[in-house]
């Protein structure tokens, strides 16, 4: 999802620093996940499961049809480590167990996927993503690291916005020396963070509101 990268505030943060967490689950919302397998794989040695390292294909569209992302347009699979935030909900909860050469249609209502607010100019607010998605690799992810703690400096179990600022200029040349380019200017992605994160909107991000990888175990 490269150009999801952009889009999403929390997905900038973490697919820069590629780390772990535990995703809360709730029962409720699986419920308004649909996948549809469309395509089984001939023969299956090893499932998806968190934490692995995932190759994939992708394309998004709207419920209009309207195509906001593919990776098939870049001709480069999408990279990323399932289970850990680090893509929206839909996507962490909709290709567990899935197989290398198999194929799935996740329909993804608002709030697993962009919520209230929407990413950028392609997805509008409450949006229902359609994803038809294509596993083509599945190897081992790296251990889990805990951001959230990485990021509160001052250990106040609290992320104000000079924290995540301070954390990005660290974490900013290694995604640009890993290839990464067109970065967002720093203090928009802070702003894009905190416009996603800080729920109750008091300033600072605490480790509830916090979306991403927060725990020592994966
Ligand atoms: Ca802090
Ligand atoms: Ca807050």
């Amino acid at each position: 999802m490269c150009n999801f990268k952009y889009r999403s505030t929390f997905a900038v943060l973490f697919m820069i620093v590629q780390l772990n967490c535990i995703l809360k689950t709730d029962a409720q919302e699986d419920n308004d996940l649909k996948i549809e397998v469309l395509q089984k794989s001939d023969k299956c040695d090893r499932s998806a499961q968190k934490g692995d390292l995932l190759s994939m294909h992708y394309k998004g569209t709207l419920e209009d049809g309207k195509e906001f992302d593919s990776s098939y347009n870049r001709n480069e699979p999408f990279q990323f480590q399932l289970g850990i935030g680090q893509v929206i909900k839909g996507w962490d909860k909709g290709l567990i167990n899935m197989c290398v050469g198999e194929k799935r249609r996740l329909t993804i209502p608002p709030h697993l996927g962009y919520g209230d607010t929407g990413a950028g100019e392609s997805i509008p607010p409450k949006a229902t993503l359609i994803f038809e998605v294509e596993l083509k690799k599945i190897e081992d992810g790296p251990p889990p690291v805990n951001v959230f703690k990485e990021i509160d400096a001052n250990s106040d179990n609290q992320l104000s916005r000079e924290e995540v600022s301070e954390y990005l200029k660290k974490q900013l040349p290694e995604a640009e020396a890993a290839g990464m380019k067109d970065l967002p200017d720093q203090d928009k992605i802070v702003e894009e963070i905190f416009q996603h994160e800080d729920q109750d909107k008091n300033g600072l991000i605490s480790h509830k509101e916090f979306s991403g990888p927060k725990h020592d175990e994966l």
